[in-house]
Parts: structure tokens; sequence; C-alpha cells
């Protein structure tokens, strides 16, 4: 909250734990699916409020707003469109999903966009609702935002037949709260986020003090997760929202448990900023470690054996998987940003500048490179050939190796490896990945990073290939009710699945509206976007805060 690097420091965990994120996904679904067979029917009827009497109608344009230049244009024609009228089809596109969701699923936590229908994946919370109320404001949708509070007012998040993810309800819930009161100044989104705070306090009650995976938040019982362990994604990233709470109400218990699982990061003694991905609650320790890492820039970033794109990957037990995850698609936009804000030697800058615009351009390519314009979940990129290993077949194709080599023979022709920027793969032609999850799931880790590419940049290329990306959305995943998750992105017509995350409204489409809009409508040494793209402001703590939390700056 206090700095740029902080934030990044803070965004920094869902990078290492890209692959837990995965399971954490799979789990809710899993346990959704079980849920919605098996208890659904006897627990749904009269649960949830009525749609609310007003109804949504068609669309509230913001006043000045352009008229909507639907149809959309085909890809070849698309590129001399005027960027405000790009943004009015981001915003028209979030309104079809808005509306989706308010008439067919209000008070649920997600549409199923292909049937109609409504399911709770979550807490049963409205989480979509919740999740979208700051992109509402951002988009000048105020009418449609004042008529979600009341609904927000009246909720309860004390829920004794659940148990409420403190990861996931955190980002999702809580930011999105505290977003929505930041921007709107609303006094009783405050007032619901400083219960919810209070309602999964008992997540910290552990040995170590590292949270719990799920907390039941009118018991306060705790649960752990798929591990007995904790993930360092789900313990860390609390920080941003528990302060700002912290700060807003006074309760200095917020901000002391949020500090702790801090404390224990920094007596860690980390190798080159890494730090092992699961941990022990018990004794605060890692369980898992990665030794053979020496920094993310020396040791997970790699080129592509042909067309020597830079991509990150994970090391497991020693040696790197080459798998590619979406998930990992934010990393670039946070070199960008640390690139930018981050007091470093220029070397350094420069390096991280490099880093940042090659991963952007890989992120991207993976999703040109489908005849669906969608891009896959997850690659695997080949391996380099044996005959092209310097004798190193661990780190063949280690990005850093390669870079200093340039550099000791001067340089030649001025692009560092990795930035070439190949053209797509087109026709049938052969890619150097295989495709491992074929799904396009609506995330949006390589549109955010785009976005902070152009904003910390100014390249327009970079608002070029969002346009791409979001007409593939357009052109795939539009259903009469919303917009779906797809599978078969290899494909020319991808099969529909029906799921609407709401991180869709939340993010993908706040990132792709950001990156189009004249205004710098979110000005990034003002605001700090947490993990799920709710903006949280920049403060100063006071001085009575920075006695009590002990804060030098
Ligand atoms: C979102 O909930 C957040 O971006 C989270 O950090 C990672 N997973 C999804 C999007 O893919």
């Amino acid at each position: 909250m206090r700095s740029w690097s902080q934030s990044i420091a803070v965004q920094a965990p869902c990078f290492a734990n890209g692959f837990s994120l995965r399971w954490i996904g799979g789990g809710i679904a899993l346990v959704g699916l079980l849920w919605f067979i098996i208890i659904h029917p006897f627990f749904d009827r009269g649960r949830h409020p009525e749609p609310p009497v007003h109804d949504f109608g068609p669309p509230h344009p913001p006043e000045n707003s352009h008229s909507l230049p639907l149809p959309l244009p085909e890809p070849s024609e698309s590129a001399s469109w005027p960027q405000q009228t790009r943004a009015d089809a981001v915003r028209d596109a979030f309104l079809h999903a808005f509306d989706g969701y308010a008439t067919h699923a209000w008070g649920f936590d997600e549409l199923r966009p292909v049937s109609g229908g409504r399911a709770d994946t979550l807490n049963g919370w409205a989480v979509t609702l919740i999740d979208a109320l700051d992109t509402l404001w951002i988009m000048g949708l105020h009418h449609q935002f004042h008529e979600a509070v009341p609904t927000v007012a009246k909720m309860s998040f004390l829920t004794e037949n659940k148990f409420a993810p403190f990861f996931e309800t955190v980002i999702r819930v809580l930011g999105g709260l505290l977003s929505a009161y930041a921007l709107s100044g609303e006094p009783i989104l405050l007032s619901r986020a400083d219960d919810l705070g209070r309602a999964l306090l008992p997540a910290f009650n552990t040995t170590s003090g590292l949270p719990m995976f799920s907390v039941n938040t009118a018991t306060g019982v705790t649960r752990q997760g798929w591990t007995v362990d904790a993930l360092w994604s789900e313990m860390t990233s609390c920080q941003l929202e528990y302060k700002y709470l912290a700060h807003l109400t006074g309760r200095t218990d917020y901000y002391h448990r949020a500090e702790h699982v801090m404390d224990i990061m920094y007596e860690w003694p980390a190798t080159d900023g890494l730090y092992p991905t699961l941990w022990s609650r018990k004794g605060a320790t890692p369980i898992n470690n990665m030794e053979s890492a020496k920094g993310i820039i020396e040791n997970l970033l790699y080129l592509s054996p042909r067309r020597k794109l830079l991509y990150v990957t994970d090391i497991d037990k020693g040696f790197p998987s080459r798998t590619l995850e979406h998930l990992s698609c934010f990393l670039p936009g946070l070199f960008a940003l640390g690139a930018k804000t981050v007091d470093m030697p220029s070397a350094e800058r420069e390096l991280h500048e490099w880093a940042a615009r090659g991963l952007a351009y890989t992120c991207y390519i993976i999703y040109a490179d489908q005849p669906s314009a969608l891009g896959p979940d997850e690659i695997v990129v080949d391996p380099w050939p044996p005959g092209q290993t310097d004798g190193n077949p661990l780190f063949a194709g280690r990005w850093v190796d390669h870079v200093n080599v340039w550099m000791e023979e001067g340089r030649p022709g001025g692009v560092p490896p990795g930035l070439h920027e190949p053209p797509p793969v087109i026709d049938g032609g052969a890619l150097d990945y295989r495709i491992k999850r074929p799904d396009y799931l609506l995330r949006p880790e390589v549109v955010e990073s785009l976005y902070l590419m152009w904003r910390t940049t100014g390249d327009e290329l970079w608002k070029e290939r969002g346009w791409e990306i979001f007409l593939a959305i357009e052109k795939h995943c539009r259903t009469d009710y919303g917009f779906a998750s797809v599978r078969g992105v290899g494909l020319n017509e991808p099969k529909k699945i029906d799921e609407m995350p709401s991180f869709f409204l939340a993010e993908t489409l706040k990132y792709l509206y950001l990156l189009f809009v004249d205004e710098d409508i979110v000005p990034l040494d003002k605001w700090v976007l947490n993990t799920e793209a709710h903006p949280l402001p920049v403060f100063e703590w006071t001085k009575w805060e920075k006695a009590e939390y002990n804060i030098s700056l």
C-alpha cells in the first residue's frame, strides 16, 4: 500500500504458486460439482434473494458515452478503430455479462452462461456481484452500482454450513468491497468489509499465525485444504486488504495478524528472494525448497528451442518443468511495474525491461498462434535438441546464459535474446510447444500484462494485441446470457463450457477497458491493484499508526 515495491511484493506470491492455484481452482470446482449434485436441491430453495424488483433492462451507458458500435469488425478492419470506441465495446461486453448475471443469477455466485442457470461456486455470497462492483464504478455504470448496493447491505457473511476459502474470499470479496468503498465512498461497503474481515480472522489462529485454508465464518472453526500445509500464495496474499482495512477502521488486530505473516517471511533466509511454496503452519517452516534457484531471472526464465520465445517456468526437483501456465502471465506486468518504479541499477532495470517485454510477447503469441486466437491455460515448451545444450542439458535454453553470451559478443543486432518477436504460427505450422490444457477460462493474466506494458512503455502495439484478444473473446465466448469459458483453443470453433468466473468481470474486462479508455482512470502511482484487480488507494499511515505498527517510513 505504501509503495510500488510493496504492491509488487504482495502480488509476487501468485507467481510462485501458479501450480498451487491451479489445484485450488480444481478443488473448488470439484467440491462445487459434488455440492451441486448431492446437496444443492435441499438447501437451494428460498436461500437467495430474488433478483431486484427493478430489472436491469437495457444497459445504461454513462453520460457522454459514445454509441455502441456493434457489430464488431473483423480483425483485419479493426486496427483503425478509435481507442474510445474500443473502450465502449469492452463496456458493452461487460454490460452483457452483468445483465445476464443480474437477470438469471442475482444473489448467486456465478451465472451459467450457456444454460442461463446459476450456481454457488464459492461461499454463496454473490461473488460475481461483489467482484464486479468496482468495475461498474470504473466504467461509469453508477446506476447499476447503486442498484447493487442494497443487496450487499443486506448480505450476511456468517454462514454456518460453509467454510470460506481464506485466499479466494480475501482477494475477491474483501478486496472487492474495499475497492468499491474506496471508489464510491459508500459507507455500508466499508461496514460489510469490516464484518467480513472480522469473520475471517480465526483463520490466523494457528500455532505459527500462518492462516488456515478456510474458515467457518459463523463458528470460527477452520480447516485445511487439499494439502495439510500452507501454500505461500494463500497465506501471504492478504496484506493489501487487511492493512487497508486496519487503516480505515482503526482495528489494530487486522494489521498485526497480517504483518505477522510478513515477519515470518522477512526472517526466513530466502535464497535470491525465492521462497518455498509449501509451509508448515505448525512451525512456520518450509516443507519444500528451491535451493537450485537463484532468482526468477537467473533460474526460471528460458527460451523455446526454435522461435526463441522467452517464457517462465517452475523448477521441479531441480529441473525446469518447461510448463508455462496462463496464471504465470501476470509476471511480465510485474517486471514492467518494477522496472518503472523500483530503485535499481540501470543494468538491472534494463534486464527487467527486457524480461517484461519478452515474456509479455510470449504470453500474447500463445493466443495469436491458435486458430481461435484464444490462449491455452497451460503449455509445455519443447526441450532443446541434444546437440544444442552446450554440454549442460539441465540449463539448456536458460535465458540469462544467452543474454550473457550476447553481451559478451558485443550485443550483435541490438536485440537481446528472447525479444525478437517472431510472427505467430499459422496454417498448421509447427509450434515449439505442446498444449497441455486447451481451455481458455476467461482468465485475466495476459491482458493484465498487456495493460501494464502499455501504461509503462506507451507502446501502442500492446493495445493492438489486447484488441485482438478482445475480438476473439467476443467471437468465441459470447453467449445469449453472458460469456463462457471454452475448450479447444486449437480449433477454429472451440466448445463452450457453462462457466463464467467472477474474475472475468473483476479483472479481464476491467484490464481491457483500462487498456483502451483515453483517460488514466486508475493512475498507477495512486492506486494499487490487488491480485483480483481491485484497486486500493495508496495512503499515508498516520502518526499514531506509525507508532502502533512500528512503521519507520
Ligand atoms: C483470479 O482469481 C486472480 O487473478 C488470482 O490471483 C488467480 N486466479 C484468478 C484468475 O485466473
